[in-house]
């Protein structure tokens, strides 16, 4: 707003008399097109929908995992799934788990860190590559970073590093980070500014606060929005994020849809566009969680609105468009695991908006880690907790 005072005072100040008039048009002018109320319009607000009992039945897959964070479904029925403290598990289809599987980096195992996702190559079963993000030790402190080895009989075989958060900063929370894998090959990772270094998410020449797409081995798409610009990283998709731990493809338009973890009352769904900014921390619907106001409201010029904001919060961790039959009502919703109060939320999606929110498994009591949709239409759900599950969902009616 002071830069276009300014300006108008000085258009008003030089020219003469009878151009004022036109000058001061042009000022109102300016005013709306540059205030932040007139230029976009508001997101909508969760109505906050009380828990219904739903058309669910929910069952223990396997249990006695310690903060299961991703989960991932083998072409043999098996599947694998992380463990927050750094271990790589499989999944057999009764549920029995394995031990440890070999291959896993070290990881920073402290606050929100540790072996966060874990997703297969889409050609998995020529290459058995398997990915997984992380928390990563380093000098500096930590950073999420993206590994892959190929999946043999003990685990995971020539492990390596394909990317690596830059700068590494102290601190234990906001690591992101998803792994969504797009039809072309390359492969989206969700990131978290590191919660100390919330300015850094609107700072292109570093990648927190930032989602990225990168090829399978690490290097950035020639095609990427920011790809030869000079001092923005070539890998950045999108920017000005706070910590998504949720990502999905639309199923349909192949676009990437997000959940962020807000402040206070700024949970966010986003539909994320390459080289757009997200806004955090100049705008956002949340306030910190000491009270204090954010940055500069809750719009600005140039920077995206959420389709969708929840205050109070549903600390969002996972996420899928579902696409199976066994829930036919539920066909093109998107389902979110809730961390907090410990929810699975399925937004009804029509036009690219929210036309309904309902709430399930809110007598569980449990932390939703994460969601995933088997192939043939069931739902698993990964609880946070020491002792934490994997939740199988079926119709309530099919026995
Ligand atoms: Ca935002």
């Amino acid at each position: 707003m002071a830069h276009h005072n300014s300006r108008a005072w000085f258009l008003t100040g030089w020219l003469p008399h009878f151009g004022r008039d036109l000058a001061k048009l042009a000022l109102v002018g300016l005013l709306i097109q540059g205030s932040p109320f007139a230029a976009q319009a508001q997101a909508p607000r969760s109505p906050t929908p009380a828990p219904v009992k739903g058309p669910v039945r929910v069952e223990t897959f396997a249990k006695g995992l310690e903060h299961p964070w991703g989960l991932a479904f083998l072409p043999d029925g098996g599947m694998l799934v992380t463990e927050r403290p750094g271990r790589l598990r499989r999944v057999e289809r009764d549920g029995r788990l394995s031990g440890p599987l070999a291959g896993v980096p070290k990881v920073f195992a402290r606050g929100q860190g540790g072996l966060l996702d874990v997703t297969l190559s889409p050609e998995f079963k020529q290459d058995r590559f398997v990915y997984i993000s992380y928390a990563e030790p380093g000098e500096g402190g930590a950073g999420t970073a993206v590994a892959r080895g190929r999946l043999g009989e003990g685990g995971l075989e020539e492990t390596r590093v394909i990317w690596r958060q830059e700068p590494k900063v102290s601190g234990s929370n906001h690591w992101g980070s998803r792994i969504v894998f797009r039809p072309d090959g390359t492969l989206f990772v969700t990131l978290g500014e590191r919660f100390d270094y919330a300015e850094r998410a609107q700072d292109l020449s570093v990648t927190l606060g930032k989602i990225i797409r990168i090829n399978p081995d690490g290097s950035a798409p020639r095609d990427n929005p920011f790809a030869g610009r000079y001092g923005a990283r070539p890998e950045i998709w999108s920017y000005g994020h706070r910590n998504v731990q949720a990502a999905t493809l639309h199923p349909e338009t192949g676009e990437l849809w997000t959940v962020e973890h807000g402040a206070r009352g700024g949970d966010e769904l986003n539909r994320v566009a390459p080289g757009k900014n997200y806004g955090w921390p100049v705008i956002s619907y949340g306030v910190h969680y000491s009270g204090r106001k954010i940055g500069e409201g809750t719009a600005k010029p140039g920077m995206e609105q959420p389709v969708y904001y929840w205050d109070p919060v549903i600390a969002p961790s996972g996420m899928v468009f579902y696409t199976g039959k066994a829930f036919p009502d539920w066909k093109g919703s998107v389902l979110i695991g809730s961390l907090n109060p410990g929810l699975l939320v399925r937004l009804v999606v029509k036009d690219g908006k929210v036309a309904k929110e309902e709430r399930y498994l809110g007598d569980l009591r449990e932390r939703i880690r994460d969601v995933r949709q088997a192939a043939e239409g069931s739902l698993y759900l990964l609880t946070d907790a020491g002792n934490g599950r994997i939740l199988r969902i079926t119709p309530a009616n099919r026995r």
